[in-house]
């Protein structure tokens, strides 16, 4: 079976509580949730985790290997100055969409650079929880064609 890992970086768990007009009311329990939904009516099985850490993000984008077939990566502000995710997900060679809330390249010219775009298949940004369903649907695609 396909399996997707999502993966959230720092401070998405406190998505919902704080900054509700940039990042809306929206729970990662309830993007957990909404991913879940899609993922059982797409038929791929499905890890969601978070980690406000550099270090945990890279290990679990390394635990993907031979276990994952996609990551749908959010990787929060680590996106505009991590090389090392960077490197970790080119180093698993699994497909990786990039996943913003926000529409970074309308925000403050720092959220413009992506070091994560460089070594992702694609980016989707600005349509809020409802691009991590957006971001399941593409990868599903993406691995039937090109599994
Ligand atoms: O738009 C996105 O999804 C971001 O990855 C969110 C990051 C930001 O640094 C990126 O530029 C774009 C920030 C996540 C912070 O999440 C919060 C949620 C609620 C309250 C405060 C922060």
């Amino acid at each position: 079976m396909t399996s997707i890992l999502i993966l959230n970086g720092p401070n998405l768990n406190l998505l919902g509580s704080r900054q509700p007009e940039v990042y809306g009311v929206t729970t990662l329990a309830e993007v957990e949730s909404l991913c879940r939904a899609t993922a059982g009516e797409l038929g791929v099985a499905l890890e969601f985790e978070q980690s406000n850490h550099e270090g945990v993000l890279i290990d679990l984008i390394h635990g993907a290997k031979g276990v994952h077939d996609g990551i749908v990566l959010n990787a929060g502000a680590y996106t505009h100055s991590s090389i090392a995710l960077m490197d970790a997900i080119a180093s698993v060679e699994i497909p990786t969409i990039e996943l913003h809330l926000s529409n970074v390249h309308a925000r403050e010219p720092f959220r413009h650079r992506s070091y994560i775009s460089k070594v992702a298949i694609g980016l989707i940004c600005g349509f809020g929880p409802a691009g991590y369903p957006l971001a399941i649907r593409a990868m599903v695609e993406k691995l039937e064609v090109s599994p």
